[in-house]
């Protein structure tokens, strides 16, 4: 499939999710790992891309130490940084580990709930069809949340959504671009899109890549997901792809219940947890390092008890 075709589709999907505009009720479901979440404090930070533009992240991390800890950059889905981000970053901070959110869009850029569809789609769109300057985005945010104070600077993972998979697969694809340095791996929430066929990926790349789909999401066909399967697995590529039955685009995101569902969009709470618990497993594989908060002793009931009917 051709990217703009691939973008097409993509576009086709996130217009199924009408509650863009809608207040987004990231407290509607919460994974509350029973821990107090006033121990997260939260900066914004000032940063710029190569060409100078002006950035502004979101960067939380557990106070309760100084200690540098691996980082966590978030990319955020097609409406870029908002509350939902800030959540995911509130709870990777609880979880340990320093969470950049990455500004894709720009300072200038209004972003999150406030842009209607067509405004976060045509912006998508427009970093979907220049890689070179997503990369560049992503890689800005990458080389800062390195620089905070609080941060281990040789073990960062970036995960992303929807818009933000389809960048993180573009970014593991770009090694041994700069923006792939103490990348350890990525990983992909309902991807937008398969990886960009504006990038040739290098054998022996190092990056393990984790995807995490909804089988009845059409933004990544299962053919589309076949062949970009057998690309990573000929280059020798480590990578693990779940796919999650009965579940469409925007698995993750909890606005997307009751009238914001959508037959092709939707949360849902099966593959929302298990897809939190295989970051989590995957934060711990490849930093090698166990926070104190993400031992799985400390999950909820809710954590361990299956909803698979
Ligand atoms: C940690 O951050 C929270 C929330 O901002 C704040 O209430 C608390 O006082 C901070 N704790 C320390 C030790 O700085
Ligand atoms: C960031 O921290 C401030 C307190 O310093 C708090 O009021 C605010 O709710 C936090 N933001 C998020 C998204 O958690
Ligand atoms: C953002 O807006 C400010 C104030 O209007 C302006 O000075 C600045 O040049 C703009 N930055 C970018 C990157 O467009
Ligand atoms: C989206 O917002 C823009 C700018 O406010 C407006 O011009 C456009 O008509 C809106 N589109 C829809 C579909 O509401
Ligand atoms: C930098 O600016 C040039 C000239 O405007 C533009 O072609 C290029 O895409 C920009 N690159 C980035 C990473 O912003
Ligand atoms: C990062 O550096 C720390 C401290 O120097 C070290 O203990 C850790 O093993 C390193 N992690 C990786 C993934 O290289
Ligand atoms: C049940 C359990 O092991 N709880 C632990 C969760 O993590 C905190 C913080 O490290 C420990 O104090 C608890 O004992």
């Amino acid at each position: 499939m051709s990217v703009k075709m691939q973008l097409l589709h993509a576009l086709a999907v996130f217009a199924a999710i009408g509650s863009a505009s809608a207040s987004p009720a990231e407290n509607n479901y919460n994974f509350d790992y029973g821990f107090d979440p006033a121990v997260v404090s939260n900066d914004t930070v000032d940063y710029t891309d190569s060409n100078g533009t002006a950035l502004r992240g979101y960067f939380a991390y557990a106070n309760s130490t100084t200690t540098g800890r691996p980082a966590v950059v978030v990319i955020p889905d097609y409406d870029g940084i908002g509350p939902y981000e800030r959540w995911r970053a509130n709870l990777l901070a609880q979880l340990g580990y320093a969470a950049f959110v990455a500004d894709i869009y720009g300072v200038n850029q209004t972003q999150g709930p406030a842009l209607n569809m067509s405004e976060s789609s045509a912006l998508s769109s427009m970093y979907g069809m220049n890689p070179d300057l997503l990369l560049d985005r992503v890689g800005a945010a990458v080389a800062e949340a390195q620089m905070q104070s609080m941060v281990m600077s040789n073990a960062t993972v970036v995960i992303g959504y929807c818009f933000g998979g389809s960048a993180v697969l573009d970014l593991a694809a770009s090694w041994p671009e700069a923006a792939t340095e103490n990348v350890l791996g990525v990983m992909a929430f309902h991807a937008g899109s398969p990886p960009s066929a504006m990038i040739d990926m290098s054998p022996s790349n190092p990056i393990r890549i984790s995807v995490q789909q909804g089988f009845d999401d059409p933004s990544i066909a299962p053919d589309a997901a076949l062949s970009t399967q057998q690309m990573w697995e000929s280059m020798g590529v480590k990578w693990e792809w779940t796919w999650y039955s009965q579940t469409v685009h925007a698995f993750t995101e909890p606005q997307g219940v009751g009238a914001a569902a959508s037959s092709t969009a939707a949360y849902s709470a099966t593959a929302d947890e298990r897809s939190w618990q295989a970051l989590r497993t995957f934060l711990l594989d490849l930093f090698g390092y166990v926070t104190p908060q993400n031992e799985y002793a400390n999950t909820t009931t809710a954590d361990t008890v299956s909803s698979f009917a």
